[in-house]
This record gives C-alpha cells, structure tokens and sequence, in this order.
C-alpha cells in the first residue's frame, strides 16, 4: 500500500488551469523543468512563461555552466553566465539542475588538445570540479556529472578522459563532486538511453562501476532527444529506468526532453503523434517513483537546438515559435492531471513501490516506423521496423526512412 507523501497529501485536487508543475508535483513529482539560456533572458514574453514556477519548477542552464564557459583557460575560472541562471531561478522559487563537469564537447582546446599525463589529467580533473561545485555548493538540486560518455555501441568514447585515464576518470568526477557538495544529487547523463539497448545497458554498468569504486551517484539523467513517431516503447522506457535503479542508482529523470519532426512544416497528424509520444514519456516517469521528474530543452521552438544541428528538423517542443501552446502541451498536462487526481484521491492505493520498481523485467520490443519516420542511420538508436507497408531505405550514412 503507498502512503502518501506529506507533499502529495497537501496538494488539492489542482483546477483547470493547473499549470505543468503544479501538475507534476501533485502527481508526486518532484518538478517539471525547463532548460534555458543567458541570451534569451531579455525576451519578456518568454521570460514570462519561463519564470512562473507554476509552470516550471526547474531550471537547467543550457550552456553557461559547462567548462568552455567556467574555465576557458586553465586555472582561470568564470561563473558569469551560469550565476545569471540560478540567479534567474532563486528569484523565481525554482531549483536548478546543473550541467554539466565532465563532457567531451563544449570542452576549451587546452584540455582536449594536451598532452596529459595521468597524474596531470587528474588534477586538471580535480580543480575543474572542486572549483564550480565549489562555487555552487547549496545551489544545485543535481549535478550532471559526467555527460555523454558512452557511443552508440556501448563502448567509451576515446575523449581525452578516456585517452589519458581509462573509465576511472568516471569514478573520480563522482568522487571529487561528492566531496564539494555533499547535498547535490550526483547523476550521469546521456542521451539514447531512455530506451533498452547497448547503451542503456552500458549506462547502467556506468552506475555500478561508480559505486563499485566506492563513489557516490545517485541518479541516470536519461536526455531523451527524440524523434516523433520513433520513440521507444513505454514498456522499454520503463525497464531502462528499472535498469538504473537495478544497478543502483535511486533516482531517474527525463533530463533535456524533446520530440522533434524530422522535416518540416509538422502535419496535423504530425502533431498528434508528437502530442502521443510526450504522452508515453510522460506516462513511463509516472510510473516509476523514482523519476523524479521531467524537464524540457527549452520550452518553445523559438530557442530550441535542433534546426542548428538537424537540417530541416524541428518544432520538437511544447509550446510554438510564437510561444503559442501546441496539442503535445495539452497531451502532457491531461495526462499529469490524470495522475494527480488519481494521486489526491487514492491514499491506499497500491502504486509500483521503490522495492518492487527496482527489479528489472524482460519485456519483449515490438515497434514500428510509421511511413516516412526514421529508422536508422549513424547515431540512430530507435525502432528500426516498420510499420506495414513501408520499407526501410538508407537515404545517406545519418538517416534511414521508412519509405
Ligand atoms: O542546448 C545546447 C546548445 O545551445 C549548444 O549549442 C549545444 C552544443 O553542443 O549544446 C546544447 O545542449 C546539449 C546538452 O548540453 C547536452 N546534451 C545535448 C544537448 C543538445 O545538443
């Protein structure tokens, strides 16, 4: 039998207007979030969306906290932008996610260019983290502690981490983190691992080998990057989260959350697929206690990072360019009030227990492709089936459609 938080007991039944967070929370989330960044600060109407901590209970900086930023010459160290973030968020009555320490890209020249020795990797390792942990002890709800480690396959990526010190420079980020903030939540984080597959598997090792080393991390930030029409299964996303738990983790979340349409403008039928796939995601963190919540990568597709990287793909998010609410919006909101007022309503009703929730379970992967979605290519790590009546058809080495 599940008993009720104080938190959950407290919270009426929310009303219509409800927004996001309050939702989440009253369906026992911690928070729904939103990743955001220094430049789009002076935009007041998304300002306003983005400070109303009924709406958004978290904040992720997007940029300002990662190395290129904090430490662009060694030893030499800059809070400016992060600061204006967490600044932003204190304000406002939102926790912060911070991310991230330890990552391959967004890493200055004079630390993916040297010519290390261990001992020397070590401490540059060792000041980074102690320095910005340091500075931002008591601020961070979690820390992303080491971010993207893993290729497509499972196997390490050969960074400079991995070039000079092995899969220990793992284990040592987690431990100096520990030590400068005992408090913050210590999680890794990566994307394609919401699902069941060679990386979610590679990343649950990553837990193990964190706390067989004697080190502290608490939680797998699964990035979730998706792509309308070609995300796992609920029943995969689930047991990648029982998985993490399994291994040792206690929490989970959905970190940079985003559905994008691999071509653009999204149809009708697009956006409904879209609005369903945020409904499965949104359904596999309510099902586990242990997700502590979601948080969206950025929340309107006026500042979202795809139509950078992806040629013509986009509109990935929950609100529109002109920062107009779309039916994916709608979708996670009925589907977190669903979840509060079953909450609010069933104090003796029997929920997945932390116990119950950790022991993994085989579940067989069915999928399918609907027409013209992706199924493969470099990078790829969704369904590679299609529906009937469509075949799959490499289109060049990084996309695969179903044709
Ligand atoms: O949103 C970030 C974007 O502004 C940067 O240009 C980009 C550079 O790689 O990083 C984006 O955020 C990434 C996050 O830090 C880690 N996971 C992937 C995100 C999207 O690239």
């Amino acid at each position: 039998m599940h008993i009720l938080t104080s938190t959950t007991a407290l919270l009426a039944i929310p009303g219509a207007a409800a927004q996001l967070n309050q939702l989440a929370k009253a369906a026992g989330k911690l928070y729904f979030g939103s990743a955001t960044d220094n430049n789009e600060l002076s935009d007041s109407a998304y300002v306003k969306i983005l400070k109303d901590s009924n709406m958004f209970g978290q904040i992720t900086p997007g940029n300002g906290q990662k190395w290129q930023y904090t430490e662009s010459s060694q030893g030499s160290f800059s809070y400016d932008s992060g600061d204006e973030i967490v600044n932003f968020a204190k304000t406002n009555n939102q926790i912060v996610r911070c991310h991230t320490l330890v990552w391959y890209s967004q890493l200055p020249s004079w630390v993916s260019d040297g010519s290390w020795s261990t001992s020397q990797l070590t401490s540059v390792v060792n000041t980074h983290i102690a320095n910005e942990v340091g500075h931002y002890k008591g601020k961070c709800y979690s820390w992303d502690v080491v971010n993207e480690a893993l290729n497509e396959d499972g196997t390490y990526r050969d960074n400079v981490f991995y070039k000079v010190l092995g899969e220990s420079y793992i284990p040592l980020a987690f431990k100096v983190a520990a030590a400068a903030d005992s408090s913050a939540k210590l999680y890794y984080n990566d994307y394609n691992i919401e699902g069941t597959g060679s990386k979610q598997a590679a990343a649950a090792k990553i837990v193990k080998l964190v706390k067989d080393a004697g080190a502290k991390i608490d939680g797998v930030g699964m990035q979730a990057h998706l792509i309308v029409g070609s995300i796992p299964s609920q029943s995969s996303l689930e047991s990648a989260i029982k998985s993490y738990l399994s291994a040792g983790a206690t929490e989970v979340a959905y970190t940079e959350l985003d559905i994008r349409f691999s071509s653009l403008p999204a149809s009708d039928s697009g956006l409904k697929q879209q609005a369903d796939d945020y409904t499965t995601v949104t359904k596999a963190c309510l099902a586990n206690k242990a997700c502590v919540g979601i948080t969206i990568w950025d929340y309107t597709d006026k500042y979202s990072w795809i139509p950078s990287v992806f040629n013509g793909a986009g509109a990935a998010l929950l609100w529109d360019e002109n920062l107009k609410q779309k039916p994916a919006y709608t979708a996670v909101s009925s589907v977190l009030k669903a979840a509060a007022t079953k909450s609010a309503v069933s104090d003796t009703a029997t929920v997945t227990t932390l116990s119950t929730a950790i022991k993994p379970t085989a579940t067989a992967d069915a999928c399918a492709v609907a027409k013209y979605g992706q199924c493969g290519g470099k990078g790829f790590s969704g369904c590679t089936a299609c529906a009937a009546g469509a075949s799959c058809a490499a289109t060049n080495d990084y996309y695969s459609q179903c044709v």
